[in-house]
């Protein structure tokens, strides 16, 4: 299997090239459901340690169905297929770039969630501009073991959010374990309470909102994804769906630009113009730099070619 790895703000993303199990046709969506039910073996084993590391989100390049797209990505974590990728989505666009597939300017990408467009503007600089997103419920409250209530806003960016501003916990370095931990509880209370879509989608990420201690920086963020690492980027999905929440709450005009960086520090540059059906487009400008290239061998006697899940 012949892979590029890559990260994006110190998240890592693994494009896969080839060698994956044949995910038949259909829409990304359907294909993403076969590859979340029927292969997880595959999945897991490409992410999870020894090939793998902590954190690391695979990009499995398939066909699009729409022949305006110049390919088409499932993402998936250690844990979950994901809708949408946003720190994937700019790995991905650099990845291209560097195996000479893509030059730079717009490029449309085929996604479960929908189709999103990546701007290069040179070998490291991307700009995904991502599906319409939307803040579902404002103010949503949840008892939580351990931290007491919580009241947060359900949105949507390609992923399901729970988004807690301000944070329980001080967003910084030195906090990681704690806030993992208490993210961890969130999730639980609010995949309990049933939030997410109306159509079954649970919430399976967490953000907690913070000051950042730069001026110049609008936001710090912290972001629990579904294999319970957290997102060393300011996750792309849940930036948009951040965005979302603050055009709802009229804290923030279309066109208006933005700073945001992760617990720690990776910036991304974020605006957003109105959605057609009621939500927001967003724009996520961020860079990442391709780290390795190479084959991942799984031998037969190999006791961890699924690897170790702990
Ligand atoms: O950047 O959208 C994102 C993302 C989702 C999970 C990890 N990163």
């Amino acid at each position: 299997m012949h892979v590029v790895d890559s990260h994006t703000g110190g998240m890592p993303t693994r494009v896969i090239l080839d060698g994956a199990p044949d995910l038949g046709s259909g829409t990304l969506a359907e294909r993403a459901r076969r590859l979340s039910e029927d292969h997880v073996a595959f999945w897991k084993s490409v992410l999870l340690e020894p090939r793998g590391k902590p954190g690391m989100v695979g990009a499995l390049l398939v066909e699009p169905q729409d022949p305006d797209c110049i390919a088409g990505v499932i993402y998936f974590d250690a844990n979950a297929v994901l809708g949408m990728c946003g720190h994937g989505t700019i790995g991905l666009a650099v990845t291209l770039f560097h195996l000479g597939r893509i030059g730079f300017g717009r490029h449309r990408i085929e996604t479960p969630a929908g189709i999103v467009s990546i701007d290069l503007t040179d070998a490291a600089t991307v700009t995904v501009t991502n599906v319409e997103s939307r803040r579902m419920q404002k103010g949503a409250t949840l008892d939580v073991d351990g931290i007491g209530t919580v009241t947060g806003d359900v949105a949507y960016g390609g992923n399901w959010f729970y988004i807690v501003d301000p944070s329980p916990i001080p967003v910084q370095p030195g906090n990681i374990a704690a806030l993992t931990e208490a993210a961890i509880a969130v999730r639980s209370a609010a995949r309990a309470a049933g939030l997410g879509d109306e159509g079954g989608d649970l919430v399976d990420h967490v953000i907690f909102q913070d000051a950042s201690d730069n001026p110049a920086i609008h936001s710090r963020n912290f972001v629990l994804c579904p294999d319970n690492t957290y997102d060393r980027s300011p996750c792309g999905t849940g930036s948009s769906a951040r965005l979302a929440c603050l055009a709802a709450d009229g804290r923030l005009n279309p066109g208006a630009e933005i700073l945001q960086e992760s617990v720690i520090g990776s910036p991304y540059r974020l605006s957003y113009q109105p959605g057609p059906n009621g939500g927001i487009i967003p724009s996520i400008t961020g860079q990442a730099f391709v780290m390795a290239q190479g084959t991942l061998i799984f031998a037969e006697q190999d006791p961890f070619r699924r690897g170790i899940a702990a």
